[in-house]
């Protein structure tokens, strides 16, 4: 692919808008190694099939399909049935949960007749007409500048543009309809990839594990969607083409990367300097001509060499504590790259467990702050620097990370007593930072009361 512009290992900020908020006082660099640092054998290499992601295997997989994980997907659409009396799983929690995933769950099932899951197993469809005209674009950068404040304007946090790489390209998709593979097309035109964060609600992931952390997830989706949608109608209005995606079509951690929105973190996630891991991305595919953004470093690889929170806390024990290796867990992941990888299948299994997703292993990490507060801004600046283990120190005894009881989430404990709105809840940090087991711990006679 050709990369036009400012080409790998720019700074991303110099194509300006990039960042949603102001530069912070962060040790922000070029990250110019091969690959930025990752080592991948040209030998084991295969792209990843989607069929082999656990949410897919839950569905072809006797190993991984079981009650809890047909209850745990009933749950999305019939909470009244799985809810618990245990805090945060309760009636409620569920409602908020599922009323985030709306949204998104409707542009999942409007074409669900013709064998597409949008946004999950299939590209996301532009329902507006385009313009026949093409807007002659000669100046990549330029347009790379428009476009991010486009995108934010419209909606996203973060917004890099990197290169189309088919390595991250699904090698298939996963059809329900055939319960197997389909083929995953891509026009090679759709040279350039517009990279989309959108920040998760740090009061419900304060709350992980539970149901209405999961609502964070819900509400990331779903404006993720919309955000997304708008983004390619604006791109297909100059004449261009635009392929939306969510979690369909490739895999987004490469391309973040790439896209200079942050570093890879030993939790497997991106973790970028405004929101740490507390993001969520989507990407577009254009042919819209556009300068690329490049990796960048920020200290996180060497934090994550001497911090372990999130290895600790994880309830199912998928983080590695170790140096990244190429070794696969099980066939839900890639072969022949070198990095600290998750375990997907005892991740997940904790999610049927527990009847949500869990969000554990982003509420531990030192980086998920109020990036805009001085004292958060004072700790990145410690963090990415020679100051790590200090600031390391400082976080650990903070209260930050600790989990957030959900009845304090809710005002006045989730009595149903009308409340204003607008008035956002408190953070109260309560419980143990490694409390994640105590997910069912909390009320041990928890049962459903109907269903
Ligand atoms: C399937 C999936 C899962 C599954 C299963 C993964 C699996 N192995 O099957 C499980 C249940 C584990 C899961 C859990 C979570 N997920 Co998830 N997941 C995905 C999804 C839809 C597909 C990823 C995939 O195909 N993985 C299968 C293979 C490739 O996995 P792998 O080899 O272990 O590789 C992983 C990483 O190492 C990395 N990766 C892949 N290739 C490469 C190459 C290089 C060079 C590097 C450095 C990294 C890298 O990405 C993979 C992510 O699973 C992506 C969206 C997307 N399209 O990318 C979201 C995604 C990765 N998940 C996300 C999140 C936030 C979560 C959770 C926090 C849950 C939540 N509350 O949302 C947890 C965190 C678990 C963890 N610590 O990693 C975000 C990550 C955002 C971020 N900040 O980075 C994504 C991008 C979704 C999104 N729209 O934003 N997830
Ligand atoms: S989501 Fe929860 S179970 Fe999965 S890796 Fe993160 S902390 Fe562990
Ligand atoms: S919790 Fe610590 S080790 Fe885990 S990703 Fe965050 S900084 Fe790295």
């Amino acid at each position: 692919m050709t990369v036009p512009g400012a080409g790998a290992g720019s700074d991303p900020c110099s194509t300006g808008g990039v960042r949603s908020k102001r530069r912070f006082p962060t040790h922000i660099r070029p990250d110019d190694r091969p690959e930025a640092g990752w080592v991948i054998d040209p030998s084991r290499f295969r792209r990843f099939d989607q069929v082999d992601d656990v949410f897919n295997r839950s569905w072809w997989d006797e190993e991984i399909r079981s009650k809890a994980t047909e209850r745990f997907f009933m749950s999305y659409r019939r909470p009244l049935e799985e809810w618990r009396r245990a805090r945060g799983f309760r009636r409620k929690d569920y409602a908020l949960r599922n009323a985030a995933w709306h949204g998104a769950d409707i542009f999942a099932e409007l074409k669900e007749n013709e064998d597409r899951r949008e946004g999950f197993l299939d590209p996301l469809t532009v329902l507006r007409q385009a313009s026949d005209e093409r807007t002659e674009t000669e100046d990549p950068a330029q347009a790379a500048t428009e476009l991010k404040q486009v995108a934010r304007v419209l909606g996203a946090d973060l917004v890099g543009v990197t290169g189309t790489d088919e390595r991250w390209l699904y090698s298939h998709r996963y059809s329900r309809m055939a319960d197997g593979p389909k083929p995953n097309p891509m026009d090679p035109a759709l040279e350039h990839v517009v990279v989309v964060g959108q920040a998760m609600d740090r009061s419900l992931i304060a709350t992980a594990p539970s149901a209405l952390a999961g609502a964070a997830t819900g509400i990331g989706y779903s404006q993720d969607v919309v955000v997304l949608l708008a983004i390619s109608q604006y791109i297909r209005n100059l004449g261009y083409q635009a392929v939306p995606t969510l979690n369909d079509t490739a895999l987004a951690i490469p391309y973040a990367v790439k896209a200079g929105l942050g570093e890879y973190g030993r939790n497997g996630l991106v973790i970028t300097p405004e929101y740490g891991p507390n993001v969520r991305f989507g990407k577009i595919f254009t042919d819209l001509p556009l300068a690329h953004d490049g990796p960048v470093r920020f200290g996180v690889e060497e934090m994550c060499g001497i911090c372990r929170a999130c290895t600790e806390a994880c309830p199912s024990g998928a983080i590695p504590a170790g140096e990244p290796t190429d070794r696969r867990h099980n066939r839900s992941n890639i072969a022949g790259i070198t990095k600290w990888t998750v375990d997907g299948e005892a991740c997940f299994s904790y999610w049927a467990k527990i009847n949500s997703d869990c969000s554990v292993c982003i509420r531990v990490c030192p980086y998920t702050r109020d990036h805009g507060s001085w004292p958060d801004r004072l700790w990145m600046r410690l963090a990415s620097g020679r100051f790590r283990r200090l600031a390391l120190w400082w976080d650990r005894h903070s209260s930050r990370g600790r989990r957030v009881s959900s009845v304090d989430w809710w005002p006045d404990g989730g009595s149903t007593v009308p409340v204003r709105i607008g008035s956002s809840p408190p953070i109260v940090d309560r419980s143990p930072r490694n409390d994640s087991s105590s997910a069912e711990q909390q009320e041990p006679t928890a049962t459903r009361l109907d269903g």
